[in-house]
């Protein structure tokens, strides 16, 4: 399985942020990558490979011009005007402290799915039905996330989303895609992106009530044209592998399979992980082998996108888990 990576997205590296009232270190941190990255190192089934800059563009069918400077200045003109305007104008909440080296870690970790997904669909394109076996996945292990951030609000660690942006290369060609949201927390702004879109169908599953605590409810469908085509499944905090796994089928065989899509792209965070710090069901390192099995079962060409996952013991059998029941 390729793996697509950079170093540039270890840059952004906020020293804290805080949570409750409280300063402590900044959880969504370099060392979340790099722990992975050495775990699937161990693997000989991975391949890593660098990305490619595929410039603005794909950014920008997501983000409006203005957000996008916003990140790109808002770093300097804080320190130049020795700060005291503006610097929350975009910001939701504390988590997305935007340093000297944000954007640069924000853009490439765009620049990895952009390059995973026309990977990814350049291959398919280029087989046959033949070839699909096995079932072609990459993996783009980037930092930092992107399913909390809205067209122009940065939130929850996450600055460009990247799961979206992905879905509208991969939607190019009349193509349908299926975005499967597995990380802990819901993914606001990955619902909020394509409420009023037919395509993607967006399906996530979540710990509830908890982060970002306004959007995740099951009433919230999609509007419009989208009607019908947001699915959120709110879990309690003690749902177990069984339990989890019972719900994930569930889904897969009453909306996600029905689709029809052409593309799956897994937003693919293990804060669901039962010690994780800020997140925690009461998933174990077996159920996400068992998950990534159930995702294999969807039998769809599928591109794997890091969000989030906190607890750096594990996050990297963890992650490789998925992948690995994916593979099997
Ligand atoms: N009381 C992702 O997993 N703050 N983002 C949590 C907890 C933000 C998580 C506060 C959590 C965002 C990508
Ligand atoms: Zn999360």
């Amino acid at each position: 399985m390729k793996v697509f990576y950079s170093n540039v997205c270890l840059k952004h590296a906020p020293k804290h942020e805080i949570i409750s009232g409280n300063l402590i270190d900044y959880l969504e941190s370099p060392s979340r990558l790099i722990k992975i990255k050495e775990y699937l190192d161990s693997l000989p089934i991975f391949d890593f490979v660098s990305p490619i800059d595929n410039g603005l563009d794909p950014i920008l069918s997501v983000h409006p011009k203005d957000y996008v400077e916003y990140l790109q200045t808002a770093y300097d003109e804080w320190v130049n005007i020795g700060g005291n305007k503006d610097a929350g104008l975009y910001c939701s909440d504390l988590s997305c402290c935007i340093t000297k080296d944000t954007w640069e870690s924000a853009y490439e970790s765009a620049q990895v799915v952009i390059s995973a997904a026309l990977e990814l669909k350049r291959f398919v394109e280029e087989s046959s039905e033949k070839e699909m076996n096995p079932l072609p996945g990459i993996f783009a292990l980037c930092r930092p996330p992107g399913h909390h951030a809205n067209s122009n609000v940065c939130s929850g660690y996450c600055f460009l989303n990247n799961a979206a942006i992905s879905t509208n290369i991969l939607k190019k060609d009349n193509k349908k895609v299926v975005i499967l949201d597995i990380d802990y927390h819901h993914g606001n702004g990955t619902q909020d992106i394509f409420y009023l879109s037919s395509n993607p169908l967006y399906v996530s599953l979540h710990g509830s009530p908890d982060y970002p605590w306004f959007t995740g409810n099951e009433s919230e469908k999609g509007e419009g044209e989208g009607e019908g085509f947001n699915v959120n499944i709110p879990l309690s905090k003690d749902t177990d592998d069984d339990e989890y796994l019972k719900k994930l089928k569930k889904v897969i065989y009453e909306n996600i399979n029905p689709y029809n899509a052409d593309y799956l792209i897994v937003s693919l965070g293990v804060d669901t992980y039962k010690d994780d710090i800020i997140g925690g069901l009461q998933i174990t390192s077996e159920g996400y082998k068992r998950m990534g099995e159930l995702i294999k079962s969807i039998n769809l060409p599928t591109l794997f996108v890091m969000e989030g996952g906190y607890h750096l013991e594990t996050i990297g059998i963890n992650v490789g888990n998925v992948l690995l029941g994916f593979n099997t």
